[in-house]
């Protein structure tokens, strides 16, 4: 068993599933958003981290299938829960840099937008800073196409990679999430207080939305609130759950 050989197989052998992190809007409370995670469970063996697994995808090539696999499963999971009846919930979908270059990433979203009845605001595709620095021109355009399609974006991790400020201005970007190496040690480091402090108001200075991420405990949620934060998420809330609880979740949270 190599993971390659199982990453092969495991589209086939319907291996994946996704798992949703709530969002809380931190004025409301209210669930607004929900991120996809992917989880891999290969037959008969343990349940693998995507930590350990896309960066092997990434390398050899299969994060776009599975890329494409886990974009059309979350348009359509939040379409069937607005059918259901729940509030409508906008589904952050991650985009790995080999994705994010393919030349036919802005055609195939449409595509799965079309196929699944998907409607643009109801998607929200997370890149990394890393990603769009590596070639801030061509990643422009292709934000700028997905943006005009009526595609939220986010910058994912932000803060763990160098972006220039005046790239950030020009990317047509909605949100920036503050990676949650930042936000684990707020109540006690005063340097980690400090930079998402800085997150916060750099983002509302560029009319953008701000998200935290990892937010365990209340200690973090104060801190966070009383700067404005936007937007939050974390075991505080809820872990990533498969889809039946996250509707188990929803009800509660009504
Ligand atoms: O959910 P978890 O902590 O196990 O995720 C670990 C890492 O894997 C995170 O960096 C997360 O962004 C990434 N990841 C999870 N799901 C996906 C996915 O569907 N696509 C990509 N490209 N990365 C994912
Ligand atoms: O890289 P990205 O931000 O997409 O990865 C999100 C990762 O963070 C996922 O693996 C998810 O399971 C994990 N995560 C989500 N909430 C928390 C949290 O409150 N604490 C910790 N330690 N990890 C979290
Ligand atoms: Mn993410
Ligand atoms: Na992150």
């Amino acid at each position: 068993f190599t993971i390659e050989g199982g990453l092969r197989r495991s589209l086939e052998r319907e291996e994946f599933v996704l798992h949703y992190q709530p969002q809380i809007d931190v004025l409301t409370g209210k669930v607004v958003g929900m991120e996809a995670l992917l989880r891999w469970h290969p037959l008969d063996k343990p349940p693998m981290s995507p930590a350990d697994f896309i960066p092997i995808a990434e390398e050899t090539g299969l994060i776009v299938p599975i890329g494409e696999w886990v974009l059309r499963s979350a348009c359509k999971q939040t379409c069937l829960w607005q059918e259901q009846g729940y509030a409508p919930l906008r589904v952050a979908v991650n985009l790995s840099a080999r994705q994010f270059k393919q030349k036919n990433i802005v055609s195939l979203v449409k595509k799965v937008l079309d196929e699944t009845g998907c409607k643009p605001e109801w998607l929200e595709l997370e890149i990394t800073e890393s990603v769009v620095m590596e070639d801030p021109q061509s990643a422009t355009d292709t934000l700028q196409e997905l943006s005009n399609m009526g595609v939220h974006l986010s910058i994912d991790d932000f803060g763990t990679g160098y972006s220039s400020l005046s790239y950030l201005k020009r990317f047509p970007i909605d949100t920036l999430k503050i990676d949650q190496s930042f936000v684990r040690d707020i109540s006690t480091d005063a340097d980690d207080a400090a930079i998402a402090r800085a997150v916060i108001a750099l983002a509302h200075s560029m009319r953008l939305e701000v998200v935290a991420e990892g937010v365990e405990t209340i200690e973090q949620l104060d801190y966070l609130r009383a700067q404005g934060c936007d937007l939050m998420q974390g075991y505080y809330f809820s872990r990533p759950l498969p889809p039946e609880d996250i509707e188990k979740f929803l009800k509660m949270n009504k």
